[in-house]
C-alpha cells in the first residue's frame, strides 16, 4: 500500500495540554507519526511519497474562511502581543454566551476552539496545511485506481469542525479528503471512525447530509472525551436523517465488544454503497493507551484491517490517533496489512 507522508509535522510540537486540570505534556507528539513511518519502512508496507500542495480552496470548502483566516494568522498575532510560548485558549463562548468574533487573539483563540488541548506553536499552520495535504493527496491517488490508499497524517483531524479546533486536531484532513472525493465526482463517500475518541468533527460537518455517511465505534460520551457529542441517537438531520451512525462502548471492552459494533457499522456501510470508504484510523483503542479505556490488542488490529477490506470499497486510511508511542506503528500498520492481505 502506497503511505503519503510529511516531514512537516515535526514543526508542530506543542509543550502542554491541560488534563484534570494539570499541565501535562503533550501527548499528541512527532515521535508517534515517526513511529508509524519507520514500521510501514521495516514491514515494506509500500513506497512512500511526498504530498502535492492542494492550496486552500480544498480546506474552504470545508472549514469556514474566518476560522482558517484565524489558523494562518494565529502565530503572528500572539506574537504581537509579545508572547512565544504556546497559544492555549483561556474563555469558551458557552450557552447564553455572544457568538461574536473578537478582534483580540486571546479572545479569537477561545471563539474557534472547544477546549484547552489543541496548542497552537510557531509551525502549527505550516504543518495543518501540510497534514492535509497528505489526506487531499491519498485521496488523488486512490483515484487513480488504487485498493487501498494510508495518509499518514499529523496533527490528527476528526475532533476539528468547520470552525472549531480541539483535541490535538485543527484542520479535519479526512473531511477535506471525502469533499475532495465528492468534488470529483463520487456521489456517495462512507467514513468509519475507529479512533478511541467520536470524531465530533466529521461528524458535524457532515451532519445534515446524505452524500456521507458517517460511523463512529468510540469510548461513550458520558463517561469519555469529547463529553458533548458522540451518543447513540445522533442519527442526523434534514437530508441527513438516517446517515450518521454512533457505537458508544463501554470502558474496559475488549476486541469481542468492540468488533459487534464494527460489523454493525459494516453492514450500515455496505447499505449505503458508497463510492469510497475514508478510515479515520486512530489506535487510541489499544489496551496500553494512555488516555484511553479499551483494550484491543496487537493482533486485533489485523483482524481490523481484514474485515475493513471484505467491503471491497476503494479505501482512504487517514491516521488520527493512538498515543502508546511504542506500539502505534505495529497497531496502525497491522490494519493496512490486514486491509491487503
Ligand atoms: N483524560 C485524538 O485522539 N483529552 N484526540 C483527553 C484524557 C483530549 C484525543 C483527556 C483527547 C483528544 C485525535
Ligand atoms: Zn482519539
Amino acid at each position: 500500500m502506497l503511505t503519503i507522508y510529511s516531514d512537516d509535522h515535526h514543526l508542530h510540537h506543542g509543550k502542554h495540554e491541560l488534563i484534570g486540570g494539570q499541565f501535562t505534556p503533550c501527548f499528541e507528539k512527532p515521535s508517534r507519526a515517526d513511529m508509524v513511518l519507520d514500521r510501514a519502512r521495516a514491514v515494506n508496507l509500500g513506497a512512500i511519497q511526498a504530498p502535492t500542495d492542494f492550496g486552500l480552496s480544498p480546506i474552504l470548502r470545508v472549514h469556514s474562511e474566518g476560522f482558517v483566516n484565524f489558523l494562518k494568522n494565529a502565530w503572528s498575532d500572539w506574537q504581537a502581543k509579545g508572547r512565544s510560548h504556546d497559544m492555549l485558549p483561556i474563555a469558551w463562548p458557552t450557552r447564553r454566551l455572544r457568538q461574536v468574533e473578537p478582534t483580540d487573539i486571546d479572545g479569537r483563540l477561545g471563539y474557534y476552539s472547544f477546549d484547552a488541548g489543541a496548542p497552537i506553536t510557531a509551525g502549527t499552520w505550516q504543518a495543518i496545511t501540510s497534514s492535509a495535504n497528505v489526506a487531499l493527496s491519498g485521496q488523488a491517488e486512490l483515484r487513480k485506481g488504487a485498493r487501498g490508499i494510508f495518509s499518514l497524517c499529523r496533527p490528527p483531524g476528526h475532533h476539528a469542525a468547520a470552525d472549531y479546533m480541539g483535541g490535538y486536531c485543527y484542520l479535519n484532513n479526512a473531511a477535506i479528503a471525502v469533499q475532495a472525493m465528492l468534488d470529483a465526482g463520487a456521489k456517495r463517500v462512507a467514513v468509519l471512525d475507529v479512533d478511541y475518541h467520536h470524531g465530533n468533527g466529521t461528524q458535524d460537518i457532515f451532519y445534515d447530509r446524505a452524500d456521507v455517511l458517517f460511523t463512529s465505534i468510540h469510548g461513550d460520551p458520558r463517561f469519555e472525551y469529547p463529553y458533548y457529542l458522540g451518543f447513540a441517537d445522533e442519527k442526523g438531520v434534514g437530508a441527513g436523517a438516517g446517515f450518521n451512525f454512533n457505537y458508544p462502548l463501554a470502558s474496559g471492552i475488549d476486541w469481542s465488544v468492540w468488533s459487534l459494533a464494527l460489523a454493525d457499522a459494516c453492514r450500515q456501510i455496505t447499505e449505503y454503497a458508497p463510492d469510497a470508504l475514508v478510515v479515520s484510523l486512530g489506535v487510541d483503542t489499544f489496551k496500553e493507551d494512555p488516555i484511553s479505556q479499551f483494550k484491543l490488542d496487537s493482533p486485533d488490529y489485523l483482524r481490523m484491517g481484514e474485515i475493513i477490506g471484505k467491503l471491497g470499497l476503494q479505501t482512504l486510511f487517514v491516521m488520527e490517533g493512538g498515543y502508546a508511542v511504542e506500539e502505534i506503528g505495529i497497531n496502525a500498520i497491522n490494519v493496512l496489512q490486514g486491509f491487503d492481505s
